[in-house]
């Protein structure tokens, strides 16, 4: 049993190495989110690409075990999206990436954003191939939710706390939530938003840039020992 699901990790490891390649050869910035369900995923990535769009390519990629309603909803932004049922899988995996991007050209594209099917357990163990992986939390989560699942928090780069708007009402504690984060993940980037009221949008819209802006600078720096200059 133990033997199989390495040979599943190792296999998984492999497409997803080849796909971070792809995405760096045509300069998309790949940005996976998870979390539990129902924490702001869709919402907040439906915000993002509305957002993003005037200034850059966003398209994206978001899964779910059933329906096609997370995909309903981000097409509401105008960008391309395509929805991956995964059916009775509780995590994305970086073959299911490579097949739904068939027919998609990632030169034409400046943000790849992957939303992961809601789950804290299974999407940690799962590269795939992204830049950069958001796990989110939402205020009516509880803030002790980074140590009863610190697997997925150590497995992401930035931690974003979601529905900040509700944050009075559920008598949220940012202090012992960030306490909580840091315990498991020292050091770690933590953004609050409301994909709602729109606080903290803006800050987490910078965020993403600057993170783009760096990649591509390094990943140029790699490639011929020159620097890209920031921006679009
Ligand atoms: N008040 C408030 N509600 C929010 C916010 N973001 C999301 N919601 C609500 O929370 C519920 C779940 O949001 P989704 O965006 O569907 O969450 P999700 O993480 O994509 O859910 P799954 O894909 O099912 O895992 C919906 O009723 C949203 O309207 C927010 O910033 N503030
Ligand atoms: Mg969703």
């Amino acid at each position: 049993m133990i033997e199989v699901r390495q040979n599943v990790l190792k296999r998984n490891d492999v497409v997803a190495r080849a796909l971070r390649q792809r995405f760096q050869q045509a300069g998309v910035f790949v940005v996976s989110m998870v979390s539990s369900p129902g924490a702001g995923k869709t919402a907040l990535l439906e915000k993002t690409l509305t957002l993003l769009r005037p200034q850059f390519r966003v398209a994206a990629l978001v899964g779910d075990l059933a329906t096609e309603n997370d995909a309903e909803r981000l097409a509401r932004s105008q960008a391309p999206v395509k929805q991956i049922i995964t059916g009775t899988v509780c995590h994305l995996e970086a073959a299911m990436i490579q097949t739904a991007l068939d027919g998609w050209n990632l030169d034409q594209l400046d943000f790849l954003f992957i939303e992961n099917v809601g789950n804290l357990v299974c999407p940690a163990s799962y590269d795939l191939g992204e830049d950069l992986r958001l796990v989110l939390m939402s205020v009516t989560e509880g803030e002790d939710k980074p140590l009863k699942y610190p697997t997925i928090f150590n497995s992401a780069d930035v931690a974003v706390i979601t529905k900040i708007d509700l944050a009075a009402a559920v008598e949220f504690n940012a202090a012992a939530a960030n306490c909580s984060i840091q315990a498991v993940r020292p050091g770690m980037p933590v953004l609050d938003v409301s994909a709602k009221s729109e606080g903290g949008m803006e800050q987490f819209l910078d965020f993403l840039r600057m993170r783009r802006d760096v990649a591509r600078v390094v990943a140029t720096s790699e490639n011929t020992g020159a620097f890209a200059a920031p921006g679009n």
